[in-house]
């Protein structure tokens, strides 16, 4: 016998489902539905905003003009357009250190660990973030260092039961067991991969890193925590370039570096900055704002970081801004859907850090970062390198994977996932051995 089954209210509700995600994905709003690019043949046809004119038009010839007059007011548009703009009030620092250890038997071998409270002041109230420290334990004289967020809170970087466990806002891990967005001794070291302290200090090299939540937890809440409760002004209406996050985590770099200037330990003149994703962003626009960072170093960072917007491949600026909307200025949000009259792309960020050495890194797995539209952007900034005099990337195409290439402009692609792995850091402490004369053979020393 044939048992006919209603098929109208299913199918009804199939269409209508349907039809309903084929309207979403094509209007403008509606970021979320809409399936990011991977085919090449799709990238639209774009044109990038010169590196040498300014927005008038006026060509920039002489490493005068990059300096006085285009750097200047590329960082300007950025602040304008993208990261937003830092509030323009006094403010005061000071640093403790909180615990400092000469173990005989250090956890890390070789290494001396210093924490140090960076406490910040204004309008009347205080912040306070905290930075990790290793240091080799055999220095001829001032250590040059390696500094950089992390994502999981100090104590996630190493096995070291004396790391301090940060009490700020964290991510929520629930196969780790945290689940009041509170972070617990369980998860010490637990990415210790991302971080070969022992080799770092064994190279000669100090690191340094911080919480990045200790600085503005990474969510969105008007921008009522974090130093933007501290900075902003009080009862002011946030403009549409008011700071976003990744500005705050930028300024909290500074801040770091301020501590630095103050270590005789430490080399505040050889620091290389480094961050991974959106930290990755962070290290590109706090390096081209403050240029005392050495060298700058973006490991897989993608939209919003060294990746141009204007390719569209992976993760687009309308997507980054609905999910993440708390990562940059209002201004921001409004170039979703016509990013081609954004009077940026991200190779003027890159340039924005010319003369000094820069390096990008990219994993072919990650697409959504567009490992491509980052190796163009960093080829993109080229005539500003060239314009200082230094070594601009020859290459014209992408080198092979794991393959490090240039001088002042360093890239490689490593085979793999959205990761930083031991090979990453090689290749950074590599590119920092040329630019800080470290001889990798000699212990570290000059
Ligand atoms: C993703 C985001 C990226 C990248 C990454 C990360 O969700 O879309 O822009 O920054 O997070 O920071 O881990």
């Amino acid at each position: 016998m044939k048992i006919d089954i209603p098929a109208k209210p299913v199918s009804c509700l199939v269409v209508t489902t349907v039809l309903l995600i084929s309207i979403l994905s094509v209007h403008p709003a509606c970021a979320m539905f809409q399936k990011a690019n991977y085919d090449e043949s799709k990238v639209p046809a774009f044109e990038l905003p010169a590196v040498l004119k300014t927005d008038d038009g006026k060509a920039v010839q002489t490493y005068h003009q990059w300096t006085e007059v285009r750097q200047p007011e590329i960082l300007e548009l950025f602040r304008q357009h993208v990261y937003g703009r830092v509030p323009d009030v006094p403010f005061e620092t000071e640093f403790e250190i909180v615990e400092s250890d000469d173990d005989a038997n250090p956890p890390v071998p070789g290494a001396l660990r210093r924490q140090v409270n960076i406490k910040v002041r204004a309008n009347g109230q205080e912040k306070v973030f905290r930075m990790l420290i290793y240091l080799p334990r055999q220095s001829d004289g001032p250590i040059p260092c390696f500094l950089s967020l992390n994502f999981d809170g100090n104590h996630a970087i190493v096995d070291d039961p004396a790391v301090l466990v940060t009490d700020s806002w964290v991510r929520n891990l629930a196969d780790r067991g945290i689940t009041n967005n509170r972070t617990s001794d369980s998860l010490r070291g637990i990415k210790k991969s991302r971080w070969p302290v022992e080799e770092i200090v064994r190279r000669g090299y100090g690191l340094a890193t911080i919480y990045y939540g200790d600085i503005d937890p990474d969510y969105h809440d008007q921008f009522q925590n974090g130093v933007h409760a501290i900075l902003d002004k009080p009862g002011e209406d946030r403009p549409d370039d008011g700071w976003g996050s990744i500005a705050a985590w930028a300024w909290g770099l500074s801040r770091a570096l301020d501590y630095f200037e103050t270590a005789p330990q430490i080399d505040a003149e050889r620091i290389a900055l480094l961050g991974h994703s959106r930290l990755g962003k962070t290290a590109l626009w706090a390096g081209a704002n403050d240029p005392r960072f050495a060298i700058v170093i973006s490991n897989n960072s993608g939209c919003g970081g060294a990746a141009l917007s204007r390719r569209e491949f992976g993760e687009t600026v309308a997507r980054i801004n609905k999910v993440f909307p708390h990562w940059f200025c209002s201004n921001f949000h409004s170039y979703g859907q016509r990013v081609n009259e954004l009077p940026v792309d991200q190779h003027l960020l890159i340039a924005a850090i010319a003369p000094r050495p820069v390096y990008v890194a990219s994993a072919s797995d990650d697409r959504w970062a567009d490992p491509r539209g980052e190796f163009l952007a960093l080829k993109a900034a080229s005539p500003a390198y060239a314009l200082c005099g230094r070594d601009d990337l020859s290459e014209t195409e992408m080198p092979p994977v794991n393959q490090s290439v240039g001088q002042q402009m360093g890239y490689h692609l490593r085979q793999g996932k959205h990761d930083v792995t031991p090979f990453d850091w090689q290749c950074f402490m590599d590119f920092a051995d040329r630019h800080f004369q470290i001889d990798a053979g000699n212990g570290g020393e000059k």
